[in-house]
């Protein structure tokens, strides 16, 4: 596989941004190889700059559930486009995504529109602080709810990807907020949040953690969570920045059957474009400005070009039978994937729900951080490769997912396995 221009262009690129890249993660530092620089993308495919072909299970981090360009979306946007790209007024269009998001999801009576996931989760912190008028927040080791200070702390996605161990440049009075403890870990959760001398507002999780790779929620864990926060007067926070319109119309909310206090969304809201969403009760969302004291604003909150795309992508999910096919045929990808590990590459462990999955390569079971780091980051990196240069397009992380879009055929899936195969036999010579 050819990708001189892919190489030049990032040399370049990297005396003019930090790393070359926008986002750590797409430096592909922990796959070890240059990242590719892509030229456009079409349905369940990626072309880069040099004219190689991808299926792609990346779809940028989450948001490509329909596949690259989806016609309705395409056809949103350009309309909205013909009418200007940005007015720093109210619009239509953030009614009618507003109207379709707290149709969607249970527990949202209101929504605030923000630019992207961290904004989302960081206003959410800060609005359940205000709500409360308590100042610690517990989140989950190996959880990453975005790049805000309160967050990194034992994160997931990159700073884990990185091996950095928080962040220079997050003072620790900010740290000092944040608790992290293992997730699916109802005993200790119970007594964090149980012990006396702790002011804690809320307690942000991912309802299936994906940053770390994937790791369901343990049975009992979701229903403990909400016991435990709605017994002490705790915010629960529910990160459906992945799981929000990824693994049912009403995200993880109503997969499985808990009603959070707050929701933050992004990612598949947006369409592709930048839109990240926090909403939940009326009695908290009403503390949120100007309605209430809790501050937050942003200058393209509710991009009407972005709205249009969220309300094409939100319509098009909500299509009769949408999340059936598409959990049906990622089941049917996995136990095909399940069986070729367990001939060619027994010493890997795949955890799925929904169509987002991971395949570690540990042969434990991985069901928080600590057995997540029992995957070896290394085989993964070569099988990174293997696929790469067989047209497949993979997540350049051990610790993140990989996701079946609608676009993705029997043709593309199979051709998949086929490699993932060839692949294994390879690197277990
Ligand atoms: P953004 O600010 O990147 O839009 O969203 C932050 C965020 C919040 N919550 C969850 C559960 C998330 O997964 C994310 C972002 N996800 C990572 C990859 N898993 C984004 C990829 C990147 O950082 O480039």
């Amino acid at each position: 596989m050819q990708t001189e221009q892919s190489r030049q262009l990032f040399q370049k690129a990297q005396t003019l941004i930090p790393g070359g890249v926008n986002s750590p993660v797409r430096a592909c530092k922990s796959v070890a190889c240059d990242p590719l620089f892509i030229a456009r993308a079409e349905g369940s495919k990626i072309y880069d700059i040099d004219g190689n072909t991808f299926v792609d299970f990346l779809g940028s981090w989450g948001p490509m559930i329909m596949g690259h360009n989806p016609p309705p979306v395409v056809e949103a946007i350009k309309n909205a486009l013909a009418n200007g790209t940005s007015y720093g007024a109210p619009c239509p269009a953030e009614v009618e995504l507003a109207e379709l998001v707290c149709g969607a999801l249970p527990s949202v009576e209101k929504v605030r529109f923000v630019s992207s996931g961290t904004e989302a989760t960081m206003s959410a912190v800060r609005l359940a602080r205000g709500y409360t008028g308590k100042k610690m927040i517990v989140k989950f080791d190996g959880c990453y709810h975005g790049h805000a200070d309160s967050f990194l702390v034992k994160a997931g996605s990159g700073v884990i990807t990185l091996g950095i161990p928080g962040s220079p440049g997050v003072p620790d009075d900010i740290v000092k907020n944040t608790i992290s403890i293992p997730y699916n870990d109802l005993e200790t959760l119970e007594k964090t949040l149980r012990d006396p001398k702790l002011d804690i507002a809320c307690v942000i999780v991912e309802p299936v953690a994906g940053n770390m790779g994937v790791i369901p929620p343990k049975a009992g864990f979701h229903e403990g969570l909400r016991s435990l926060t709605k017994e002490l007067g705790i915010v629960l926070i529910f990160d459906e920045v992945i799981t929000g319109f990824r693994l049912a119309y009403g995200g993880a909310q109503s997969y499985y059957n808990i009603m959070p206090d707050l929701t933050c969304l992004g990612k598949i809201i947006g369409g592709g474009l930048p839109v990240g969403a926090y909403g939940g009760k009326k009695e908290i969302m009403n503390q949120i400005a100007p309605e209430g004291p809790v501050y937050q604003a942003g200058t393209l909150s509710g991009n009407p070009l972005a709205m249009a795309a969220g309300i094409a992508t939100l319509k098009a999910l909500s299509a009769p039978g949408f999340y059936d096919r598409l959990n049906e045929k990622a089941a049917d990808f996995a136990k095909s994937l399940t069986d070729i590990a367990a001939k060619h590459m027994p010493a890997t462990t795949l955890n799925r729900v929904g169509s987002m999955m991971t395949n570690f390569f540990t042969a434990s079971p991985v069901t928080d951080f600590t057995s997540a780091m029992q995957a070896d980051p290394a085989k993964y990196a070569s099988f990174y490769r293997e696929m790469l240069a067989q047209g497949i397009y993979l997540a350049p992380s051990q610790f993140e997912a990989m996701f079946i879009s609608a676009a993705h055929s029997p043709e593309d899936l199979a051709a998949t396995l086929e490699k993932t195969e060839w692949s294994f036999k390879k690197m277990s010579k």
